[in-house]
Formats: C-alpha cells, structure tokens, sequence
C-alpha cells in the first residue's frame, strides 16, 4: 500500500510549540504576514530574524519532545512494508528524533541556514542575524537567511509530494488548517480510489474533500488510527 501523510503545526501543538492561527496569529504584535514573506525580511531583516531565533532556541529547550502522534507516525513507518511518504510543513524536527526516515520538510527546516548567494545549506542552532559571518570563513556577512519556505516563495518538493499523492491507497492529513496552498491543496490531487483521513480538533474547510474525518487530538487520534 502507498501511504502519504501530511503534518501541520497541530501535531507539534502538544510538545509545546504554538501552531500559527489557532490563537491570535500574531507575534510580538505583528500579522504573519510581516514575518513570513520575503518582502518582511527584506524590509526588516532583525525583526525576522528575531521571530526565527525565538523560535529555534525554543525547539532547542530541553522541554519540547516528539510527541505520541510523532511517535505512532515513525513507529508505523519502521513496522510496515508500506511505501510510506511523511510530508510535513513544520520546520521542527520534531517527526526526525521520534524517528521516522522518509521524511520531506517541505516549507524548510529551522535548523538549517542558507546562502542567499549559493544557496548552500548549513546546519545552523544558533541565532541569525544581519551580522553573522559566512560559515566557510570568507569575508562575506549577512548573506544567510533560515532555510524556510516564506509566502510567494516555492515550496520544496512539490513534483515529489504531487506524484506521491497521485499514487496513494491513503492520505492522511494531520493538525492543518488547511489555509495555506499549495499543503491544503494536496488532497485534491489524489486519485478518487484514495482513502483521505483527516484528524484534527475542529472542521477545516478541506473537510469535505475527505471520506473519514477524526476530531480529537493528534496524541490520542494517530496512535489509535495507526494501530
Ligand atoms: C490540532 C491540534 C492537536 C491544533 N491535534 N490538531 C489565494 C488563494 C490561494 C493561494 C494563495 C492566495 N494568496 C496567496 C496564496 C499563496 C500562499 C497562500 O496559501 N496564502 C494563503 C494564506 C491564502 N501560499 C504561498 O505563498 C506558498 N507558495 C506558493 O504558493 O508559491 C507559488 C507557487 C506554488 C506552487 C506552484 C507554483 C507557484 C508558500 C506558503 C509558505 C507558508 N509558510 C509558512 C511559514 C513557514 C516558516 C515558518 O514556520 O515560519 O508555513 S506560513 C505557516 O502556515 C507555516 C505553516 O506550515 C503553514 C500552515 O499552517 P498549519 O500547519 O496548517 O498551522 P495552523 O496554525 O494554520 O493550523 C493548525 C491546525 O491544527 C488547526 O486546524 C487546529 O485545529 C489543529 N490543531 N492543535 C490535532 N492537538
């Protein structure tokens, strides 16, 4: 059987890490919108490297664990013969230290930096800023910016997730608010003989596009979906 799960920021939302829009969608006062998009940072480098730094030195707190769901998803992966495909829009690593291998980030990974100039990638847990020399040691600075995907940028391999949904026995879509395209768009490009499970807390609108949904939390409702 082919398998292809899609992960949003619900499932992380029980190790301790905020989802975007389940509160007030904003930090510090500023919209998303003024964090998330290439015309933030070019306008307000600091400030956008701030929100990231916040963010990365919390995924590196002692307190944030994969959680149960995280758990159940790479537990699955390493038991079953299935193909298996494990799309996530987090930039946590939180799916990679419960374990599971086929994993692909497709809007970045917080723990990487990338030239600007190059766009070679560096395993990064430190802050950023405007000022951080280049890691190769020559005289360039400020020419790295975190590996994330941000609004009007392409997110990462779409030609990989589109085939995998075209090709899937079962989707299966967890903690997103299916708000932000193309993620919320991949269930439409499964074929209809697909099973498309979703499981979240509440009805997004791509709810109806699928046949079975599961409203609970993602540390109760993967594990069980999944045994
Ligand atoms: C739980 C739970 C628990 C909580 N258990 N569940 C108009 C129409 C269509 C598209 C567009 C449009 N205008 C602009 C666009 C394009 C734009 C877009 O979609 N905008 C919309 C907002 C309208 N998209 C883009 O720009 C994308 N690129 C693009 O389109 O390129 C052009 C192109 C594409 C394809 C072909 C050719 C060209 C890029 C999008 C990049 C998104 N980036 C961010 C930031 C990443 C870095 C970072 O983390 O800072 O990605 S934005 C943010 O939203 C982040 C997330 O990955 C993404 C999705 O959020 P997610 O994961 O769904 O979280 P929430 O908070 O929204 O929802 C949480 C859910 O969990 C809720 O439903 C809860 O109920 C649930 N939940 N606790 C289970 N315990």
């Amino acid at each position: 059987m082919k398998i292809l799960v899609l992960t949003g920021a619900g499932i992380s939302a029980e190790s301790g890490i905020p989802t975007f829009r389940d509160k007030d969608g904003l930090w510090e006062g500023y919209p998303l919108e003024e964090v998330a998009t290439p015309e933030a940072f070019h306008r307000n480098p600091e400030r956008v490297h701030a929100f990231y730094n916040q963010r990365r030195r919390a995924l590196l707190s002692p307190e944030i664990k994969p959680n149960a769901a995280h758990e159940a998803l790479a537990r699955f992966e390493s038991t079953h013969d299935d193909d298996f495909l494990l799309v996530t829009q987090n930039i946590d690593d939180l799916h990679q230290r419960a374990g599971s291998k086929n994993v692909l980030a497709m809007h970045g990974e917080l723990l990487k930096a990338r030239c600007m100039l190059t766009d070679e990638l560096f395993d990064w847990r430190d802050d950023l800023s405007p000022h951080t020399p280049h890691p190769d040691g020559s005289d360039l600075i400020g020419k790295l910016r975190p590996h994330v995907v941000w609004f009007g940028e392409m997110p990462i391999g779409l030609n990989t997730i589109e085939r995998a949904a075209a090709q899937a026995d079962l989707f299966i879509a967890i903690g997103t608010s299916a708000l932000v395209y193309p993620a919320a768009g991949i269930v439409q490009w499964t074929q209809p003989s697909c099973r498309k499970v979703e499981i979240n807390l509440g009805a997004t609108p791509a709810s109806d596009a699928f046949d079975q949904s599961i409203r609970g939390a993602a540390s109760t409702e993967v594990p069980r979906f999944l045994q």
